[in-house]
Order: C-alpha cells, then structure tokens, then sequence
C-alpha cells in the first residue's frame, strides 16, 4: 500500500508515464488503442489530481488543526477555464508529463485541448474569483471558494450570417476530474411558506419559518493548487439535489410522474448560469439561485465553525465573509436568520457578529446592474428573510443621523426598501450595512462609489469604503498563457517573478538592450503566428503576422463602445480606399466577446462588426492593410491565446462606466500597450507605465458627466463637424454594410444620433482616431514600439491578483497566511 501510495505522489516522468497507463485502463477503462483524446485527457487529469490530493489534505488539516481564520469567498461566478495546464504548472511538471505522454507517443498540447473550458462565469467579475482563488491558495490564505456547480455554464456563442446565436454549453457532458462529488455534505434550504410567532423557553418572541419547500444542496469539490503545491485550497460548490421527503407525498398518491416533475424542477436551481452581466430583475429563479448557494454555504462555514466552538463570539475572529457583488447579499439577512432563529443568539449580538464577518465589493455602479429585488418576490420566496430585513432597516434607519436631522430625502435614500413604485429591497444597502467593510475595485471607481451610488453611506460610514484594485494571477496570465515570453524573463531574473511579480521592474533597463528588445520581439511574433494560425481556424480569414494586431475582447456593451472602435475602422478603410499610394501600416482589428441574449443593440453591433469584415476582408484595393476578424465564442481559453500575442489593447469605454477591467492588466503584462480612456483601472495603469508608454484619449469621467448633465450635447452637430465620422454613419445608414437590408442600423444611427448618444460615442470620436493614428505611426517604429512594450510589460507587478488578494487578507480579512503541516 505504502509504495502504491509513493508511486501516486512521485513526479517523476517514469511514475507519471506508469500513472497514465494505470488509470488509462482501471479508471478510464479504456485500451490504449482505443482511447481518444479526450480519454488521454481524462486519464492525465486523474494522475495530476492523485498528485494533489495528499496535498490538499494535510493543509484542511492544518487549517482545521490550528483552528485558523478562514475567508469564505461567496461569488455566484468563478470563470475558471481549463485547469490541466494550471495545475501542472503550479505543481512545476509540465516538462515532466509533457515527457511521459511523449513517451506514450501522445502531445500534452492534444491531451490539454480536450479539456471544456469551466465557464461558470459571464466575464471580468467572474475571472476576478478565479484569479482570487489562484492567489489565495498561491500565498499561502486559507481561502474557500463557494458558488454554484451549473450543469450549463456561460453559453456557446455562433455566428450565423454574421448575428450571433446561443447555444448550451454543455461542459459537464463527459464528467469533470477534477471534482469530488460529497453526497454526505447536504443542507437543506428553504423557500415560500410562511413565518409562525411563539415564546420561547423564556416566554421571549421568537419565530419560525414553516410549510416550506425543501432543496439539498449538495457539495462539489475542486482542489485549488496554489503556486509551488504547499498550500490546497478548496472551491466547494453547490449542486441542487430533490429532498427525499419532497417526493413521497405524491408517491403515495401513486402519482410517479408528478413526483418525478418535481424532482427535475427543484434541481433546476443549479442547472443553468444567467448570461447578462447586469440584474436578471424579476427572474425569480434566479433569486433562488443566490439564496440558494447563499445559505448552503453560511451552514457549511457555521458547521466548520462550531467543530471548535460551542457560542459564536469568537465567529469574526474566524470566518471573514467576501460579498463578491451583490449577488450573495441576502446572505446578511441569512446570517441573523441562522443566528437568531436557529441558534437563539440576541439580537444585537447577532448583528454585531454578522457585521464582523461580512464585507462587500461592489462591482458596478450602472444603475440597470443594481439588483433591487422586488418585496413581493421575496415575501412568497422568503418570508423570514423579509421580516428580517424590515427589522434591519427600521434599527438602522432610527440611528441614522438621518433620522436625527429629520432629513427624509436622505432617509429614502438610505433605506433598504426603494418605495418608488413597485417596492423593492436594495440588495446593495443590505450589503453595505451588513459588512464591516465595503470596497470598490480601482481607484477611480471606489472614488464614484463615495460621490454617488453609497454617497449617503459614506457620509454615514465614513471609513467603511476602501479601495482594493482588482489584479490577475500572473501564472495563467503570463508564465502558462505566454511561454516564450515567460521563458525570456525568467532567463533574465530567474523564476521569483511568478510569485512576485514586483520583480519585473529589474527588468525595466532591458528596455533600452537592442538584443533583449529583439528577442521580447521574437517571442511576440511566436505569440501573434499562433493567434493567426487560431483565427484562421475558427474564422477562416487569413491575416498579416507584420499587421498591427490591434485587439478588443471583452463584453459586448454599449458602454465598452465597441461601435466607435468599427466606426474608426470604417474611417481608416475609407482613407486607405482614398490614398492607395500611400504606403499603410497594416492594421489586423481583432474583436471577440458574447453579447447578452436579450440584449439587441449588442448583438446588432456584433452583427455590424461581421459586417464590416466582409465588406473590408474582401476589398481587394486595401489590400492586406486592414483586416478585420471576430473571433467567435470568446472564453478563457482564447484569451489565452490572444492576450500575448496582441499589440494594441482597446480600453476605451466611456470614462466612469468600467468599474475597472481586467483584460487590459492582463494586455499591458503581455506587451500590449494601451489605447484607452481615464476609466477604471486604466488611470492606474497609466501611472504605473507613464504617459509616454500609453495612448489616452477622450473625456474624463468628470467631463463626461458634466456634458450630459449640462443638456447641450448635440450628436448632430459633431457628426457635422467631422467629415470622417458622418461618411462613415451614411455609408452604415445606406446600406453598404448591409445592401441585403439597408436599414439593418437604423437603430444604431437612432440611439447615436436621435438617442442623444448616452455613450458619448460621438463626443470622443476625433479624440480616438487621433490617438490610433499616433499608434499606428509609433508601430512603425519598430525599435521604440518595442522599447514601450517592455516598459509596460516590467511596470505590470503592482497589478498581480496576490497583491490584491494580500490587501484583502490585511485591511479587510484579517486572514494569515499558513504553510500546511506535511502529513505522515
Ligand atoms: O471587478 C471585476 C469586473 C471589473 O473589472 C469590470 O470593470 C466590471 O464591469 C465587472 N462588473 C461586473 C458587474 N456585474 N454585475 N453585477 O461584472 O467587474
């Protein structure tokens, strides 16, 4: 047993090698003639998890052992991507199996393509948890991620006729290695029925919730290999299982297919992801989806907690609660729920130690992704939590200085019922006062927070608002997605960088070195060969390696403005069109990003982007200048391959919309250099690449503000004003674009024009082009361009998620880091 038991732990490319073969056989129960590549990736992945799981035991123990504080990271979405190569790399054997399969005559390259991506996530907030995961477990945190384990993740995006089309995405369809089903880790959670008052053992007021219906949730979990393999942290996630009981009423009426309905809709809470990245308002599945992982979770962390507790005192010291959005905020009221109601602590106490544990990162400050859920919906769904919540707001509210100063304009704001119309329950209220801490994610956006949205907060709470700009782990976004770049780094200053990624700044000199600069190049164009060689895969158009690959990938978003990026384009088709003789530097415009499904103007501009690509891939007198590609079905696993290879990165959303952004930290550490807006993190980044190192342009998010607020923006008299941008809305407008249907845009030329171009669009346009010109001319500049693309990949350090996550753990966790204890 003891030497199956080494064999199972050893990394060495014979045990790896006999390891494959072994479970190739016994676990994938496959021949090796027979096995097709998803078998080998299915055999690999079950030999690096025997690899893990040793591992991962010893630091639960440490962790339970010396009784440490955990935090507890509640986020309804991690977008986590493949996990072969992550895994691998941080264990630090990627050349050791890549060897073994070679041996076996397979490519780790084949093998790591037949992973699903996990797309448990809609976009930046959700990679966030994913890069916070890495982080945590990578520092050594004892961190837990919990969330939803959805049967369809983030849907499939198509392009037919150039419009996109949603299809399921079905990455569960042949299992998931990675994960350990826990049938014995089950909580039931509770919906609708009705609230019951009684007295107490001590004649007190107390009540209980009663004539529910009933869900288990049931626990899934994944190990998450921090950096180096010390530490294994654990990302449970919850599964919606029928309860027993649920059934057997109807059973007994000999009603079998009633029962079995029933069955398949409680379990429907888990089964899919909701694709907008705003609100789902309404969608009372959707509510139950939060509540549902909420309070599945707050009884495992309760649980854990009482191993070693027998009153909940020590609770804050133990348990740091992360609100990721507001999307498990009902959690606040779940909390006094739990506490009140079922472990018959006071009141008071309870709110105390509710508050200790929670805090909230808001994520957003666009009205419409405000969740406000509707009093109704939560009187019938949860009608405890209701009472609970009017409990809070009126404590709240009475010792409000509010209150004090008899000011009811300020009292309305503050209160956790917005009683305009229909009434609703302001989840980022519940959130603010429930937490101890409440944080944005950049600068500027914590900022806003302050002067708009939690205003009033924040005069009420003055020190309760903090910034922690968001960050992305280094090991995917660098050392695992960019190799060559990767490798050149660290044949510069060792390995040290991928834990800290403050070390690059030695590298800032190299900038000035003609052959390191030469070779940061070569590794570029290895990077831009593959992204061409993809493209021309999934997309069939065929682009110019030398081209300025000139790259925005992200939501589609009014707001991201995507529509001024293809009105440039036009503009720079028409000029080349205009002036053939003049000697062009190619420009590749590469787009990718998924449209909400019921959002019409995104998918419209998706459709106009096609659009476009057809007309300019296909004119014969721009010659391979301009190229314009939309890759479809946008996912980790192609920013993985985009990220490194691009050039420019298009940060350019209307200044005081982007609470941040990831992807354009993620751009600049691969060399990119930034054509953006004062926006999110992109101020921030500016200040760490310095302004000679990136293209900024437009409207400050003050500007813009006081623009629309002053009333006296006219679209039309800009559009008049600039020849470029009027041809270019008349050729969209008659049909050249679209000769099958001429009037295919009217509605974006509406919302530009008649709409009063709420994204100022227009208002910035000039400003745009001027500064892609001054970037396009810099590429031409081969030495300097490369001289800027160093200095921003070695100024990228501060942006690493362990920083962020380093922030949390000391200003808002109060988590240490703790190297587990090697088991026997
Ligand atoms: O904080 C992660 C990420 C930011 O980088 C983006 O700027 C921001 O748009 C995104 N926010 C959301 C909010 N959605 N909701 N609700 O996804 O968060």
């Amino acid at each position: 047993y003891r030497t199956r038991d080494i064999e199972r732990r050893s990394l060495d490319v014979d045990a790896l090698k006999r390891s494959f073969l072994e479970w190739l056989v016994y676990s994938v129960g496959k021949d090796a003639r027979a096995a097709t590549r998803r078998d080998w990736f299915h055999t690999v992945a079950l030999a690096v998890r025997d690899r893990v799981v040793d591992r991962w035991m010893d630091t639960t123990r440490t962790y339970y052992t010396h009784d440490v504080k955990r935090v507890y990271y509640l986020s309804l979405e991690f977008l986590i991507g493949r996990l072969l190569t992550n895994s691998l790399a941080n264990l630090g054997i990627i050349d050791e199996c890549r060897q073994a399969l070679d041996r076996i005559g397979l490519s780790l390259d084949e093998v790591v393509d037949a992973e699903p991506d996990a797309a448990l996530g809609n976009g930046g907030l959700g990679r966030l948890a994913a890069c916070f995961l890495d982080s945590m477990a990578s520092r050594n945190l004892p961190g837990y991620g919990y969330g939803i384990r959805y049967e369809f993740g983030l849907f499939e995006q198509r392009f037919e006729h150039g419009w996109q089309v949603e299809y399921p995405e079905q990455w569960l369809q042949f299992g998931n290695p990675w994960e350990f089903a826990r049938p014995e880790v089950l909580y039931p959670v509770q919906f609708y029925g009705r609230v019951e008052e009684f007295r107490d053992s001590v004649g007190e007021r107390a009540y209980r919730w009663v004539d529910s219906e009933r869900v288990l949730a049931m626990a899934y979990d994944t190990p998450v290999v921090g950096f180096g393999g010390k530490t294994i942290n654990t990302l449970r996630l919850w599964a919606a299982r029928a309860t027993r009981d649920f059934n057997f009423g109807h059973f007994n009426e000999g009603a079998y297919m009633k029962a079995v309905e029933q069955k398949i809709l409680s379990e429907n809470l888990s089964r899919v992801l909701y694709p907008n990245d705003a609100t789902e308002t309404g969608k009372e599945l959707r509510f139950k989806q939060e509540y549902f992982f909420t309070s599945a979770s707050l009884q495992d962390i309760l649980r854990r907690y009482l191993q070693h507790h027998s009153d909940f005192d020590q609770l804050p010291n133990k348990a740091a609660i992360q609100l990721n959005d507001t999307h498990p905020a009902i959690g606040i009221a779940e909390m006094m729920r739990l506490l009140v109601d079922q472990h018959a602590v006071k009141w008071d106490k309870a709110w105390e130690i509710t508050q200790g544990c929670f805090s909230y990162t808001n994520h957003t400050l666009l009205p419409e992704a405000l969740e406000a859920w509707p009093v109704r919906l939560l009187e019938r769904v949860l009608p405890r939590h209701m009472q609970i919540i009017y409990e809070i707001n009126a404590k709240f509210l009475n010792r409000s200085s509010a209150r004090a100063a008899h000011d009811n304009a300020r009292l309305s704001h503050l209160s956790l019922i917005d009683e305009r119309g229909d009434r609703r329950v302001r989840m980022g209220n519940l959130a603010f006062i429930g937490s101890h801490k409440v944080n944005g994610v950049s600068a500027l956006h914590t900022e806003l927070m302050k002067q708009t949205v939690f205003a009033d907060f924040h005069a009420e709470f003055p020190d309760r608002i903090v910034n922690k700009t968001n960050g992305i782990t280094p090991r995917r976004w660098l050392h695992q997605a960019n190799r060559p770049l990767s490798d050149l780094i660290t044949s510069r200053i060792g390995e040290g960088w991928i834990h800290d990624l403050s070390a690059l700044d030695a590298l800032k000199p190299k900038a000035d070195d003609v052959v390191f600069r030469e070779e940061f190049r070569r590794a570029k164009r290895k990077n831009k060969k593959r992204l061409a060689a993809y493209l021309a895969r999934q997309t069939g158009v065929e682009i110019n390696v030398d081209s300025l690959f000139d790259v925005q990938v992200k939501r589609i978003h009014e707001y991201k403005r995507q529509l001024m990026n293809i009105l440039q384009t036009i503009a720079l088709y028409n000029d080349m069109r205009d002036s053939p003789t003049v000697t062009w530097t190619p420009v590749t415009k590469i787009f990718a990003g998924k449209a909400a499904p019921a959002y019409h103007m995104a998918k419209l501009i998706i459709k106009l982007i096609n659009d476009v690509g057809k007309v300019v891939n296909h004119d014969p007198s721009v010659h391979d200048n301009l190229k314009v590609v939309f890759l479809p079905n946008y996912n980790v696993t192609a920013a993985e391959i985009i990220m490194p290879a691009a050039d420019l990165s298009e940060q350019i959303s209307t200044a005081g919309m982007e609470a941040s952004g990831t992807g354009n930290m993620k751009l600049a550490l691969n060399g990119a250099l930034t054509i953006g807006t004062l926006d999110g993190a992109n101020v921030e980044i500016k200040d760490a690449v310095g302004d000679d190192n990136i293209f900024i342009f437009g409207l400050t998010a003050e500007e813009a503000n006081s623009l629309r607020q002053g009333g006296a923006y006219n679209p039309r008299d800009v559009i008049g004003a600039n020849p470029a941008l009027k041809r270019a809305l008349d050729m969209i407008s008659t049909g050249v674009f679209s000769p099958d249907d001429p009037s295919r845009y009217h509605p974006i030329l509406q919302s530009l024009i008649d709409g009063g171009d709420h994204f100022l669009v227009t208002a910035d346009f000039e400003d745009y082009c001027t500064a892609h010109d001054d970037a396009v001319a810099l590429y031409r500049d081969t030495e300097e361009w490369t001289r800027k693309a160093i200095l921003n990949t070695t100024s990228m350090g501060w942006f690493s998620s362990d920083r962020t996550v380093g922030e949390y753990a000391d200003e808002i966790w109060g988590v240490k880091p703790i190297i587990p204890d090697e088991g026997d």
